[in-house]
């Protein structure tokens, strides 16, 4: 199919939640593959805007502040500044960095509902909701838990089980509990607005199949509608196939934008109907910056809009936000959404709360000067169409085999020859060979290719191919041979070597900004960008700079800190992610009360109690049970010492067959309630009663 040229292009990617730090898995996610993209457009002179910011709604963020004791706008300022400058230290070159509690955004997002609102394209509906009696407010989704009625485990949120991945709604929670007061929440009935997605079924369908929407002014088909990836499709396709269905798009909340019409006290914007607005406030704030006009940008058919995220974001780049656009009527729809799969961390999903991810803010403190590395290896292993892994070990390989022994010693190696020869002064201006010219021109129309296509890993393996290429090269004209029997064969060759590098520079720019810059002060350049319709000659005479050396061998204590760095982590939060899954277990299967009743459960006297040696958590137990004195060995020990439990009264399984703990017979298991901490409470009688006395 004809490729359409567009006139302008606004890039965006995922605005990321400002309650928490960014990790390589965000980095691979989205953020480096637009970055790249966008670098690329730049390189081509087209008309570009590249769009981010904070993500600062959302239940998410209120709940991390009640939690923290803090409040909200704490908590977004902190990571704000935070992600923004974690962005700036990797090279992603957004061309502004807004966020969504900007009054700005406030009063495009409210206009934007108003305008939906005009064109009647919500459905009003009063309906009962969960609400926390206890804090006399409505719950949000990620308010509730619950147990997940599709994979029964616990934990599960009122959107969505993290667990196998269902969205789900609230009222679907087995046991729901307000994750406020911990108490099951009440019904009570409240009214939306409510966004009745199956009447935009048909044209969604044809618009994701097709490329055709029913507002597109566009006369021919707009875009390749076979470019989208095949798994953007496929999580599409599935929705399609499930059949849309009605989602509020309003919330009883005290933190977002607030519904813009009357009576519509504590109601806020759905933060999924906010944050993709985010990406047009940040435009308008962008434009009126640098004198612009915003709307082609977002209105004009001639633009080509690309959002960039992850695949946990696809069904709201995808179905949700395209209805809202096409619903509004101004806008245009995103030509492709070339959403990444996860990157996993080390054999094991990364996570946040169990702190398994390697954090941006901190890479560079232990890696100084390793950011066009980190860019290098999550390029090389991008989830681009599936999920891929990071290892640091892998990390290791790629800087030592690729950068340091492919590009860094053909670069050095070139360099070395030609000040030893020829003092650095350039001797051919242009190609002496015509192979190597055309494999460089081979390697831009490849590059080109792949860059529109979003495989920026293939793209990358061209620019790493060319180095190889080069190296070869090197290797069979054999310079510091043939110099004494044949200079000028030399001389053209080492010439070539130097041109060949000036380009590989200019085609790693949008993979390795920092080190292409280098490239181009090694080679004593005026301007450190080098756009790929410039001619690069090098006139007969320049003096070209010493050597620097662009990639340091990366040892194995360095890598090996950091796998220990992982481990430590790992151990540190095992205990914290089990209480915290914990938190309310699910109901057991039911049982018989003969069932029941065959258990001997009876009060006992803790005599005596002494640590079990090499067993932190263990004490030993001497307990009078009224029948006889008995052993039980208990897992109590990082709650209670010794000398707290002597006396203490406990409920007693009695007639628990007797097991052995670490070479000790254990008769019996006492009862202890578990908090969601994880801490540990005897459940004792109201008054002391007699050792032996049953509990039934
Ligand atoms: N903040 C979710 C996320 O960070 C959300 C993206 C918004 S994009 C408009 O994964
Ligand atoms: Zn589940």
């Amino acid at each position: 199919m004809e490729q359409r040229k567009p006139k302008r292009y606004t890039v965006t990617a995922a605005l990321p939640y400002a309650n928490g730090p960014l990790h390589i898995g965000h980095l691979a996610g989205a953020y480096l593959p637009a970055d790249i993209f966008v670098r690329y457009l730049r390189l081509h002179r087209r008309d570009v805007v590249f769009i981010c910011g904070s993500d600062e709604h959302g239940a998410a963020i209120t709940l991390r502040a009640k939690k923290e004791g803090t409040t909200p706008q704490q908590i977004i300022q902190k990571y704000h500044e935070l992600n923004q400058q974690a962005f700036a230290d990797f090279g992603i070159s957004f061309d502004i960095y807004h966020r969504t509690s900007d009054p700005l955004h406030y009063d495009t997002a409210q206009s934007f509902f108003l305008q939906l609102e005009k064109n009647g394209v919500f459905e009003v509906e009063e309906s009962e909701q969960y609400y926390d009696e206890e804090f006399s407010q409505f719950l949000a989704d990620r308010y509730i838990t619950g147990t997940c009625p599709k994979c029964s485990s616990s934990g599960a949120y009122g959107d969505q089980c993290e667990k196998c991945g269902s969205s789900l709604n609230p009222t679907d929670l087995i046991q729901p509990i307000s994750t406020l007061s911990g108490k099951p929440p009440v019904k009570r009935k409240t009214r939306h607005w409510y966004l009745p997605m199956q009447h935009h079924q048909e044209w969604v369908e044809e618009w994701i199949k097709t490329g055709r929407y029913p507002s597109m002014k566009y006369p021919v088909v707009p875009h390749d509608a076979n470019a989208w990836k095949q798994h953007v499709r496929g999580q599409c396709m599935s929705w399609l196939r499930d059949g849309l269905k009605s989602r509020a798009m309003t919330r009883d909340l005290d933190w977002g934008v607030p519904v813009p019409l009357p009576h519509t006290e504590g109601k806020v914007l759905y933060v999924w109907l906010d944050a993709p607005i985010g990406y047009i406030s940040a435009t308008r704030q962008w434009a009126t910056n640098n004198n612009k006009d915003w709307k082609p940008y977002w209105q004009d058919p001639d633009t080509q809009l690309v959002h960039f995220i992850g695949k946990d974001n696809i069904v709201f780049h995808c179905i949700i936000f395209p209805i809202l656009l096409q619903a509004h009527g101004d806008y245009i729809l995103p030509d492709n959404i070339p959403a990444n799969e996860f990157l996993n961390l080390e054999g094991d999903k990364i996570s946040t709360s169990r702190n398994h991810a390697v954090w941006l803010h901190e890479y560079l403190l232990d890696l100084p000067m390793r950011k066009d590395e980190l860019r290098y290896v999550l390029t090389s292993i991008s989830p681009e169409n599936a999920d891929s892994e990071f290892t640091w070990k892998d990390y290791q390989t790629r800087i030592n085999s690729e950068l340091v022994a492919i590009l860094g010693n053909f670069v050095n190696r070139v360099w070395v020859l030609y000040h030893k020869y020829y003092n650095g002064v350039v001797q051919y201006a242009e190609f002496q060979d015509s192979g190597v010219k055309e494999v460089i021109a081979q390697t831009y129309d490849a590059l080109a290719q792949n860059m529109e296509q979003y495989k920026f890993r293939q793209a990358l393996t061209e620019v790493i191919d060319l180095a190889r290429f080069g190296n070869k090269y090197l290797t069979e004209k054999e310079p510091w041979k043939k110099f004494a029997t044949n200079p000028e064969q030399t001389a053209q060759a080492l010439s070539d070597c130097l041109l060949l590098i000036a380009h590989l520079g200019a085609l790693m720019q949008p993979f390795l900004p920092d080190t292409a810059v280098r490239i181009f002060e090694m080679l004593n350049f005026q301007k450190l960008q080098i756009d790929w319709d410039e001619e690069i000659s090098l006139p007969q005479g320049h003096v070209i700079r010493n050597p620097v050396l662009l990639f340091e061998k990366m040892e194995d204590d360095a890598i090996e800190k950091q796998i220990a760095k992982l481990a430590q982590a790992k151990t540190e939060n095992t205990q914290s992610t089990e209480d915290a899954s914990l938190a309310i277990s699910p109901l057991k299967p039911e049982i018989t009360f003969d069932e029941f009743a065959r258990m001997d459960l009876r009060i006992g006297t803790i005599k005596e109690a002494v640590r079990v040696p090499k067993a932190d958590k263990l004490l030993q137990l001497t307990i009078d049970t009224g029948i006889d004195i008995r052993t039980v060995v208990s897992g109590i020990a990082e709650h209670y010492s010794p000398e707290e439990v002597i006396g203490k009264q406990v409920v007693l399984l009695a007639n628990l067959a007797a097991r052995k703990l670490r070479n000790i017979e254990s008769q019996g298991m006492i009862l202890m309630a578990k908090d969601p901490q994880g801490k540990l409470y005897f459940v004792s009688p109201e008054q002391v009663v007699r050792p032996g006395s049953d509990v039934a």
